[in-house]
This record gives C-alpha cells, sequence and structure tokens, in this order.
C-alpha cells in the first residue's frame, strides 16, 4: 500500500442510499418526511415519545428488508487486509446507525452516532441489543424499569468514542470521507483534523459536500462504483 498505513474512513448516509436507506438531507430525504427537532433531539423525545419511538421502530424494522451494497463490501475487502500481518491501522467511523458494515463483514467499524440495533437505559444506562419495538416500552434487561430508548447520538448529545476517532486522526496517513453532506458536526471538522495532522485528504460523494474545499482531491458519484475502485487503488499500490 505504498506509503499509506493508517486510513481512517468516515462514512454517512451516502453509503447507504443504494442499498434503499434514505439519507437525511437528499430530496425525498428523512429529514423532508419529519421535523428534525421533533425526532432527532433529546428535546422531541421529552415532548413527545411515542413519536420518536415509532419513527426509530419504523427504521429498524426497515433494516430487515436491505442488504450491504457494493460499497460496504469493498471497505469490508479493505479491513480484511488490515487484519492480516503489519499494514497499518485502518478506522471505519461510521455516523450510520444501519448496521450494513459489519453485515458486508467489515470489524474495524465506529458507530459515532449509535445503532439502530441497540438499547440505551435512561435509567440505568445499561446498553443491550435490541431488534424489537420500543412502542411497546420493553423493560431493560439490566434495572427492570421500562425506560429505554433508542441508542443514537441526537442534536446536542455527545457521539460517541471521540477520543478514539481524534487519536486516530492524529495517526492518519489518508482521512476519506464518502458519502456525507458535511453539515453536521464534530464530523464534518474530522477533515481539517485530520489534514492539520498532515494527512492526505479525500471525498468519495455524489455531488460536492458542504466541506468539499477542505479535501485535498474529491472524486463525485454513486459511491457503490466509486469505493469498489477507489480500494482497488489502495490495495495495488
Ligand atoms: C451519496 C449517494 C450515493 C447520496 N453515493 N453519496 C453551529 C455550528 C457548528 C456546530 C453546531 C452549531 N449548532 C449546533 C451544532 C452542533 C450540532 C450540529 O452539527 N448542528 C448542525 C446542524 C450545524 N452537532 C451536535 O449536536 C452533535 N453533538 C455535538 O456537537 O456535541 C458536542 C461536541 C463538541 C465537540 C466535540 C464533540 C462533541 C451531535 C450530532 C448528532 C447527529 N445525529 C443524527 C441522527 C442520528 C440518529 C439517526 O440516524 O436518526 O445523525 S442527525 C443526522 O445527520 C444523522 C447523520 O449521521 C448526520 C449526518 O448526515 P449524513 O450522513 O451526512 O447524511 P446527509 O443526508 O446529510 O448527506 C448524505 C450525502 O450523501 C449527501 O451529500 C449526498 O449527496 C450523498 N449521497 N446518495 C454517494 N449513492
Amino acid at each position: 500500500m505504498g506509503d499509506i498505513r493508517n486510513i481512517v474512513v468516515l462514512t454517512g448516509a451516502g453509503i447507504s442510499a443504494e442499498s434503499g436507506i434514505d439519507t437525511f438531507r437528499d430530496a425525498g430525504g428523512l429529514w423532508e418526511q419529519h421535523r428534525v427537532e421533533d425526532v432527532a433531539t433529546p428535546e422531541g423525545f421529552a415532548r413527545d415519545p411515542d413519536l420518536v419511538l415509532r419513527f426509530y421502530d419504523m427504521r429498524r424494522a426497515a433494516l430487515t428488508k436491505v442488504e450491504p451494497n457494493a460499497a460496504h463490501r469493498a471497505l469490508a475487502r479493505l479491513d480484511a487486509t488490515f487484519a492480516q500481518g503489519d499494514r497499518g491501522d485502518l478506522l471505519i467511523v461510521t455516523q450510520n446507525v444501519d448496521d450494513l458494515h459489519e453485515r458486508a463483514g467489515a470489524k474495524r467499524v465506529l458507530h459515532m452516532h449509535g445503532e439502530l440495533l441497540s438499547a440505551l437505559c435512561a435509567n440505568c444506562a445499561a446498553r443491550e441489543r435490541f431488534a424489537g419495538t420500543m412502542l411497546d416500552r420493553p423493560n431493560c434487561s439490566a434495572c427492570g424499569v421500562a425506560a429505554l430508548r433508542p441508542d443514537v447520538v441526537w442534536f446536542g448529545e455527545m457521539p460517541y468514542q471521540m477520543e478514539r476517532i481524534y487519536s486516530a486522526l492524529a495517526n492518519a496517513d489518508l482521512f476519506v470521507s464518502i458519502g456525507t453532506s458535511g453539515a453536521v458536526y464534530p464530523a464534518a471538522g474530522f477533515v481539517q483534523e485530520a489534514a492539520a495532522h498532515g494527512a492526505r485528504t479525500l471525498e468519495l460523494n455524489l455531488d460536492p459536500s458542504e466541506g468539499s474545499r477542505w479535501f485535498d482531491e474529491h472524486r463525485h458519484g454513486p459511491a457503490g462504483a466509486l469505493v469498489p475502485a477507489w480500494v482497488d487503488e489502495v490495495l495495488a499500490g
């Protein structure tokens, strides 16, 4: 892989679009169908928990009808090469709450905005794997209280594992952003963070994102075509 040893890949909703999962900000996306302040803030959840639980129950159920696409599979192929020998470090930081990276076979995946298939207890802070419906108000397996909420990061909440992410960004030789609009912080600032530590930066997105100008290189098109081609280049390099 030439002089590229450490890679951080950031993925967003665009990588799952070709699997049939709606993005947030594209035409017809989730934020055209639902008011973001109603379904993706702690205040919205406090105001109308049923509305929020129904929104996430619907998205969790939809996961059973979709499959990873060529972009997820290509990243899993890249991930597999980092499992062998002294290749360097790879971290796939995803903003997505779906499980398509894992289902494609990737192991080095960090869900900074949480996961649909996880529940967080608002009473005791325990986490558990969860595939059912929260509108039924199931009890927490740890404390027995019916206080489960989706284990996702809403606006105003702290994204997960930030120390680990910033440490990987500081050591990265290459930062690649795939299928994200660059509209939401702190993820939108990762490109500048990685560049400040000397990484080369590459954007793979359908259109120029809000943060395009911060990248050294851009390739525009569908992730299902761009990502396999890029992975082939890295593995050949
Ligand atoms: C394709 C494609 C194809 C389509 N192929 N590409 C003012 C200034 C700066 C910051 C703030 C501010 N006011 C408030 C803030 C902070 C706030 C924020 O960023 N607000 C902005 C609106 C400005 N952020 C927060 O509150 C975060 N917490 C925080 O900051 O804590 C403090 C802190 C400080 C310092 C360090 C660390 C922490 C929390 C943000 C939580 C975001 N949560 C959500 C919901 C998660 C659960 C769920 O899924 O429901 O996360 S919102 C939503 O947006 C979701 C996504 O992960 C996130 C990003 O969206 P994404 O993935 O980019 O999707 P889209 O739809 O926007 O873009 C898709 C892209 O794909 C497009 O570009 C398409 O072109 C492309 N595409 N098809 C390739 N086939």
